[in-house]
């Protein structure tokens, strides 16, 4: 019976043969822990045609001898990762371009002559794009903690609290309820900073009649949760709420629309061009979605430039907003697994205007 690190290690090596690699060197920390289910700080694999090392050091011994799929090598103990590869009959050896860093690429070429180190593009990532029932359900966990927080968060905003310690309120809320870690820096904005697709939560104080704007997630199982919602504190006015009700419109017909098989570029057109009739499209000026996963930001990409059709199994956020500089933003954000019929919502929090 092979576990699920097997079936990707499996997978993996198909890919190695058919660029015509004989192992690849592994130090991205997503990539690593796409292979052990633990995170990865400093640690490295080494996967080859019939082998699998973990690297790491004294640290990590008694959680990497657990990994009973990987071969555990210990680095600085007298031994390195040269002195690995150099014991090893493989010739071509890939490095991932987008995580390895330069000095690194110099050490090895020094202290390994013999060997040809080739930079490739994330192989790993690639096949971390399409989820399996394991990731799809630690997904969906991580975001019903996080509708969890937003239920809480409607009953703890009022005017006079700063963006820090709502944002504060919010993480403190996750962690006490079965957040591992977050999965980016929270954003909680106000007032005039809502324009700010990706504002720092400040100083600054709610006041009545705000829009507080709240993009947060957070991991359980190691995977990442991602959710924005806008809400208002005391009566809004009538721009606000129209502007509101346009992203909804946007939202909820990408919602609706969205399903594999159709480009990136399409489903971004399912929100964009709601915003653009309305007469706002030069105020939406990011993509609509991105893959989560281990990483927050993955593959594939709901955008204008993505000809690629999307794949079943895929897990997107969908955010389509408006930001009127030195006024007010508005961002409303789903996760869902895409299928082939339609998509599956995890996050089911209300997305109709909420005035506190
Ligand atoms: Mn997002």
């Amino acid at each position: 019976m092979s576990n699920r690190f097997e079936d990707r290690l499996a997978k993996l090596r198909k890919e190695l043969s058919a660029r015509g690699l004989d192992g690849l060197y592994i130090c991205g920390e997503p990539n690593v822990a796409y292979f052990t289910g633990k995170k990865g700080n400093d640690c490295a694999l080494y996967v080859t045609g019939d082998e699998a090392y973990i690297i790491t050091d004294f640290r990590y011994r008694e959680m990497a001898q657990q990994f009973t799929w990987l071969t555990y090598f210990e680095q600085f103990s007298g031994k390195f990762l040269y002195d690995l590869l150099n014991s090893r009959p493989e010739k071509r050896i890939g490095i991932e371009k987008d995580r390895i860093l330069y000095s690194q690429v110099l050490a090895l070429k020094d202290k390994c002559p013999e060997k040809e180190f080739v930079p490739v593009e994330d192989i790993v990532l690639a096949l971390r794009e399409v989820k399996d029932e394991f990731e799809i359900e630690a997904t969906r966990k991580a975001c019903a903690v996080a509708m969890k927080a937003f239920d809480h968060m409607c009953g703890f905003l009022r005017p006079g609290l700063t963006e820090r310690e709502a944002a504060a309120e919010l993480e403190h809320f996750m962690k006490m309820n079965g957040a591992e870690d977050l999965s980016f820096d929270t954003i909680l904005i106000t007032g005039a900073k809502t324009s700010l697709p990706h504002g720092v939560p400040g100083d600054e104080v709610i006041k009545k009649g705000d829009f507080v704007t709240m993009d947060y997630g957070c991991k359980v199982d190691g995977y990442c949760s991602d959710e924005t919602r806008t809400v208002a504190v005391g009566q809004p006015t009538q721009e606000m709420i129209d502007v509101y009700n346009i992203v909804l419109e946007a939202q909820l017909n990408a919602c609706n629309n969205i399903h594999a098989g159709l480009t990136g570029k399409q489903c971004d057109s399912f929100a964009r061009d709601v915003i653009e009739k309305a007469g706002y499209g030069e105020y939406f000026g990011h993509s609509l979605g991105h893959g989560t996963g281990l990483e927050i930001h993955e593959s594939p990409r709901y955008a204008q430039t993505n000809n690629e059709p999307i794949k079943a199994g895929t897990i997107v956020s969908i955010e389509p907003g408006i930001y009127l500089p030195g006024k007010f933003g508005v961002r409303i954000e789903d996760l869902a697994l895409v299928t082939e019929k339609g998509i599956i919502n995890f996050v089911t929090a209300p997305k109709e205007l909420i005035i506190l």
